[in-house]
C-alpha cells in the first residue's frame, strides 16, 4: 500500500474486501484513506494495516504523528505495537531521531517513504 491508498484502490484488487477502522467501524466511503490500525478482510483472512509514519491512524502522515513520536521519544507516552511499527519508518526496530528525520524530510517533500507492507 502507498500512503495515498484508499478503499476504492483496494476494492479494485479484492472485490470482497471489508475494511474497518481501528475502532471497528466499517469503512464505506471509497475515497477514505486507510490508516494504521485499520483491518482489511478478504478471502477469509484479516490483515492489520501499518502505514509508515501514520502513528495516529488517520491515514495521513502529518504534524500529529510527529507530535506523538516526540512524546514517545521524551518518555511522556508509549506506543502500542502497531503504532510502533508505523513510527519505525526505517524498520530498525527502534523509534529514534532517524525516524523523525525521515518523517520530517518526507513532510517537507524532500523524500518519499518506501512502503513495503
Ligand atoms: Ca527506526
Amino acid at each position: 500500500m502507498t500512503p495515498a491508498t484508499k478503499l476504492e484502490d483496494i476494492k479494485k484488487q479484492y472485490s470482497d474486501v471489508v475494511v474497518k477502522k481501528s475502532d471497528g467501524t466499517v469503512v464505506t466511503d471509497t475515497t477514505e484513506l486507510i490508516g494504521t490500525g485499520s483491518t482489511i478482510t478478504t478471502n477469509g483472512k484479516t490483515y492489520t494495516v501499518v502505514k509508515y509514519g501514520d502513528t495516529s491512524g488517520d491515514g495521513i502522515m502529518d504534524a500529529m504523528d510527529m507530535y506523538q513520536i516526540i512524546q514517545v521519544l521524551i518518555g511522556n507516552s508509549t506506543f502500542k505495537d502497531i503504532e510502533k511499527s508505523a513510527g519505525d519508518v526505517n524498520s530498525d526496530k527502534t523509534i529514534d531521531a532517524m525516524d523523525m528525520y525521515m518523517i520530517i524530510q518526507t513532510l517537507l517533500g524532500n523524500s518519499e517513504l518506501t512502503i513495503n507492507k
